[in-house]
C-alpha cells in the first residue's frame, strides 16, 4: 500500500513537472532535440585538441541531471570543476575537508577519457569565512596557503593535468598612473601575506606535483590593455625569480558584439606564448544583451567560431573550455539578469547556432589538415617520380 502510494506520488510529481515546464513563458520549445553526430569531442580528438566545459554540481547538474550528463559525456573531452575544487567547497571550515565532489568529477572524467583542469588553488573569491575573517599573521597565512595547495594537489596528483594556481590577481580599473599598484587589494592573501603570495603559491604547487602544468588564469586580458600589460609584467617577474609557470589561461567572458577581433586575440596569445608559455581559453562564454534574437545568436555563433579558429591555429594552444554546458545553468543568469544565452546549448540542451559554427569549423579544419597531408604526400611522390 505504502509502495503504491509512493509510486502514485512520484507519477503525480512527474506530471506536475511537465505541466509546469510546458506552462512556463517562453517554453514553447519542441521536444525534439538534435543529437546527431559528429560530436565536438570526437572532432577535437582528431585534431589533438581539447573542447571542454566547466561542470556544476547538484541536483540540476553533475551528476544527477541525466540530460546534462548525456550532453557532457557526448560532446566534451575536457572538464573543469565550476566551483567544487575551490577553497569554499573543499575547506568550508578549518576542520572539514570536503573532497568528495572533486573525487566524483575525477572518476567521471577518467571513465569518460576526459582531460581535467584543476580550478583554482588561490583566488580572492570563494574564500571561506574562517579564512577571510581570520586575521592571520603573515607566517600563519603562508602555512595555510602552502598546506592547502600541498593537500589538494597532492590528493589528486597525476590525475589533474593542469592547475589554475593563481586566479585574477590584477585589477580591472588601472589608470596607468606611475606608481599605481596593479594588484587587487581585496584579496585575503594580498592583505595577510603581501605580494609574494603568488610565487609562494606557484612554488607550493610545483613541489606538490612536479608534472602538473601550472597556470595563471585571468579575464579581460584577451586584447591589449593595461590589465594585460600588468599580467605580462607579473609573469615576467615570476619567471625572473625562477618560479615554474607553464601557461596562462584567457578566461574569455565576453559580451556578444564585443569579442576581440581575430588579430587582437592572436596578438594576445602570441604575446604570452612569446614568454615560452602555453595558452588556452579557459572559461569562454559570450553573453547576449536581452532580448535574445536570431540575429544576435548568429553574431554569437560567428564570435565563437573566431575563438575556435584562433585557438586551433595557435601552436601554443591546445584547449578551449566553455564556462558551462547549457544556457539554463550558466552563472550569467544570476550574475546579470539583463544578459543571457551565453553558451553552445540552450536550456533544453538543444544545439544553438554557436554549436553548429564550432562544429563546422572543427570539421573544416580536419578536412584542411587532411588535404594538407595528402598534398604533402603528393608533392613527395612527384618529387620521387621526377
Ligand atoms: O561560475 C562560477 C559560479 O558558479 C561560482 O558561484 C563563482 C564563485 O565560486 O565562481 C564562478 O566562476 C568564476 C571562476 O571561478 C573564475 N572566473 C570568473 C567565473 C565567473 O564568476
Amino acid at each position: 500500500m505504502m509502495m503504491r502510494r509512493r509510486v502514485f506520488g512520484l507519477i503525480f510529481v512527474a506530471i506536475m513537472a511537465v505541466v509546469l515546464v510546458a506552462g512556463m513563458p517562453g517554453c514553447g520549445k519542441p521536444v525534439k532535440i538534435d543529437i546527431t553526430p559528429p560530436y565536438l569531442r570526437d572532432l577535437a580528438e582528431q585534431l589533438n585538441f581539447y573542447i571542454g566545459t566547466a561542470v556544476g554540481y547538484g541536483s540540476q547538474t553533475f551528476p544527477n541531471n541525466s540530460q546534462y550528463m548525456r550532453t557532457l559525456k557526448r560532446e566534451f573531452n575536457a572538464v573543469v570543476a565550476e566551483y567544487t575544487m575551490k577553497w569554499g567547497t573543499i575547506r568550508p571550515d578549518r576542520e572539514t575537508f570536503n573532497y568528495r565532489p572533486g573525487d566524483e568529477l575525477l572518476d567521471f572524467a577518467e571513465n569518460n577519457k576526459m582531460m581535467v583542469r584543476g580550478h583554482t588553488l588561490s583566488w580572492h573569491q570563494s574564500v571561506p569565512a574562517w579564512v577571510e575573517n581570520g586575521n592571520f599573521p603573515r607566517d600563519e597565512a603562508i602555512s595555510l596557503l602552502q598546506d592547502h595547495i600541498n593537500k589538494v594537489v597532492g590528493r589528486w596528483k597525476g590525475r589533474i593535468r593542469e592547475w589554475d594556481v593563481v586566479n585574477e590577481v590584477i585589477r580591472d580599473d588601472l589608470t596607468g598612473q606611475t606608481g599605481e599598484n596593479p594588484r587587487r587589494g581585496n584579496s585575503v592573501w594580498e592583505r595577510s601575506i603581501g605580494a609574494d603570495w603568488v610565487e609562494i603559491a606557484f612554488r607550493a604547487a610545483a613541489e606538490a606535483d612536479p608534472d602538473a602544468l601550472l597556470f595563471y588564469n585571468d579575464y579581460g586580458i584577451e586584447r591589449k590593455s593595461r590589465k594585460q600589460d600588468a599580467v605580462y609584467a607579473l609573469i615576467q617577474d615570476l619567471q625572473g625569480k625562477g618560479v615554474k609557470i607553464d601557461g596562462v589561461g584567457f578566461q574569455g567572458h565576453f559580451v556578444c558584439g564585443n569579442v576581440p577581433s581575430e588579430e587582437e586575440l592572436k596578438a594576445s596569445l602570441d604575446r604570452f606564448a612569446g614568454l615560452g608559455l602555453r595558452v588556452q581559453f579557459t572559461e569562454v562564454d559570450i553573453r547576449i544583451k536581452k532580448p535574445v534574437t536570431p540575429e544576435k545568436l548568429t553574431l554569437q555563433a560567428k564570435e565563437y567560431e573566431r575563438i575556435i579558429k584562433v585557438a586551433l591555429e595557435h601552436p601554443a594552444c591546445d584547449a578551449v573550455l566553455f564556462w558551462g554546458v547549457d544556457d539554463g545553468h550558466s552563472w550569467i543568469n544570476s550574475w546579470d539578469k539583463n544578459y543571457g544565452a551565453p553558451l553552445l546549448f540552450d536550456s533544453w540542451y538543444d544545439r544553438k547556432p554557436a554549436y553548429y559554427a564550432v562544429r563546422d569549423y572543427l570539421l573544416a579544419e580536419i578536412e584542411r589538415r587532411q588535404g594538407g597531408e595528402e598534398g604533402e604526400e603528393n608533392e613527395k611522390k612527384e618529387a620521387q617520380d621526377g
